[in-house]
C-alpha cells in the first residue's frame, strides 16, 4: 500500500470521527455520570476553561472500603506540567489541588473489557461499518468514496512502511507518523492485529482499539468514569511533586526496566530491552508507590478532558476538568481529547509519552493498537452510586 493511500486512508477514518463525535459525545453539562463532579461558575475568568471553583476541604483520607480493583489516592496538591519540557503544551508549570478519589490499579484488560460486552452487547466504534452518508458535507463528492474504505477496522502499526517516505516527512511535517500507520480492515478489540489475530493469551492484556466514546460506555456501566488528566497526573506521579516517571527520575533504576515502551531508534529498530514488542500483561513491570501499575507505558490511557496546548497558561488550581472545547494545531477542526502515559510504541527519540506530564490527543472515536484506559471514581460518585 503506497503512503498516498495510506494518508488518504487515515483523512477518511479522521472524517469519519468528527461526524460522530458530534452526535455521540457527552455534554459538559453536570448531569452525565461521566463528567467530573465540580461546580460551574458561569464567572469564572478562566477563558472558558471549565474546573471546580469550590474552596472546601480537600478530601485527603479515604472515607470508605476502597472498591475491588482499584486504590486510593490522597487528594493533595501537586506540580501539574513541566518547565523543562521541550513540549510546549506541558507548559507553564503549575499547582493543582485535587480531592481524594480511587484509581483502576491497572488499565482495564481484554477480560474485564469483555464482562462489559457480554453484560452489555455493545459494539465498539471499531467493529461498526462506516455509513457512505456520515461524510456528507466533510468531503466534496462523498459518491468518489471508494466503497471498499467503507469497512469497519482500526489504525494498526504498518510494519513495511516506506523508510524513504518516513524520513522525507519527517522533515516536512509533525504528521509524519501517517506514514507508519495503517487503517487495517477487521482490526478492532478483539482481533487487535486483524482478521487473523484473536485474545488468546491476551485476556489479560490492556483492551486496545477502543475510542474514547466506547471508554466512556464501559465507565458508565461499571459505575465509574474517566479520570481528569489533572487526576492522571496527580495518580502517575505516586505522591512526589517534580519527578520524571512514576517511580523517581531515573529511567532504569539499578539497571532495570520499569515500563513497556520502544528501546531503539523508532520507528526502524525495536531493540525489545524490555521484553515486549507490543502489550505486555498488566502488572508485568513495579507499581509506583500508590499501587498504580503501567502509569508509564504499555498503552496510552484515555482522558476525560478536550485537549488544547494552551490549557496550563489559564487552567483553575483546584480539580480542573479540562477546557470547554477541544484545538489541536496539528489538525484543526478536529475535536481531541487528552491520552496519557505514552504506550509501547514511545522512544527517547520520537515521543518521549512515558513522563508523568506528557501529554497526547486523539480523535474521541477513534481507538488505536496503543491506546487503552482505566478509571476512576470519587467519594461523590461513591455516594451517588450507592443511592
Ligand atoms: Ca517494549
Ligand atoms: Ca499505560
Amino acid at each position: 500500500m503506497s503512503g498516498k493511500v495510506i494518508l488518504s486512508t487515515v483523512a477518511l477514518v479522521s472524517a469519519i470521527g468528527v461526524l460522530i463525535f458530534a452526535v455521540a459525545a457527552p455534554t459538559d453539562s453536570g448531569v452525565d455520570p461521566t463528567v467530573p463532579v465540580a461546580e460551574s461558575d458561569p464567572e469564572n475568568p478562566n477563558n472558558g476553561s471549565t474546573g471546580s471553583s469550590k474552596s472546601s476541604d480537600v478530601i485527603v483520607d479515604e472515607p470508605h472500603p476502597t472498591p475491588k480493583g482499584m486504590v486510593w489516592i490522597p487528594g493533595g496538591s501537586f506540580v501539574m506540567g513541566n518547565d523543562e519540557s521541550k513540549q510546549q503544551d506541558e507548559k507553564p508549570a503549575h499547582e493543582v489541588t485535587v480531592d481524594g478519589f480511587w484509581m483502576d490499579e491497572t488499565e482495564v484488560t481484554n477480560a474485564q473489557f469483555l464482562e462489559f460486552t457480554e453484560a452489555t452487547g455493545y459494539i465498539t466504534v471499531a467493529e461498526r461499518k462506516p455509513k457512505r452518508e456520515e461524510f456528507a458535507g466533510l468531503i466534496d463528492d462523498i459518491s468518489k468514496i471508494p466503497e471498499e474504505n467503507l469497512v469497519p477496522g482500526s489504525i494498526c502499526f504498518n510494519p513495511n512502511f516506506d523508510r524513504k517516505m518516513v524520513e522525507q516527512a519527517k522533515k516536512e511535517s509533525p504528521n509524519w507518523p501517517y506514514h507508519i500507520w495503517q487503517y487495517r480492515q477487521g482490526a478492532n478489540w478483539r482481533m487487535p492485529d486483524g482478521p487473523d489475530s484473536t485474545l488468546e493469551g491476551r485476556l489479560d492484556h490492556p483492551v486496545v482499539h477502543v475510542s474514547w466514546t466506547d471508554a466512556v460506555e464501559y465507565c458508565k456501566w461499571a459505575g465509574k468514569r474517566l479520570p481528569t488528566e489533572a487526576e492522571w497526573e496527580k495518580a502517575s506521579r505516586g505522591g512526589a511533586k517534580r519527578d520524571t516517571y512514576p517511580w523517581g527520575n531515573e529511567q532504569m533504576p539499578d539497571g532495570k526496566w520499569m515500563q513497556n515502551i520502544w528501546q531503539g531508534e523508532f520507528p526502524y529498530d525495536n531493540k525489545l530491552l524490555d521484553g515486549f514488542e507490543a502489550t505486555a500483561p498488566v502488572k508485568s513491570f513495579p507499581p509506583n508507590k500508590f499501587g498504580l501499575y503501567d502509569m508509564s507505558g504499555n498503552v496510552w490511557e484515555w482522558c476525560f478532558d478536550f485537549y488544547r496546548p494552551d490549557y496550563y497558561e489559564h487552567s483553575p488550581s483546584r480539580d480542573p476538568f479540562g477546557p470547554a472545547e477541544s484545538f489541536d494545531p496539528q489538525e484543526p477542526g478536529i475535536p481531541k481529547r487528552v491520552q496519557r502515559g505514552g504506550s509501547f510504541m514511545c522512544s527517547s527519540n520520537y515521543c518521549i509519552g512515558y513522563r508523568c506530564s506528557s501529554r497526547m490527543k486523539g480523535e474521541p472515536v477513534a481507538g488505536s493498537f496503543h491506546c487503552g484506559f482505566r478509571c476512576v471514581l470519587t467519594p461523590e460518585e461513591y455516594k451517588l452510586a450507592a443511592k
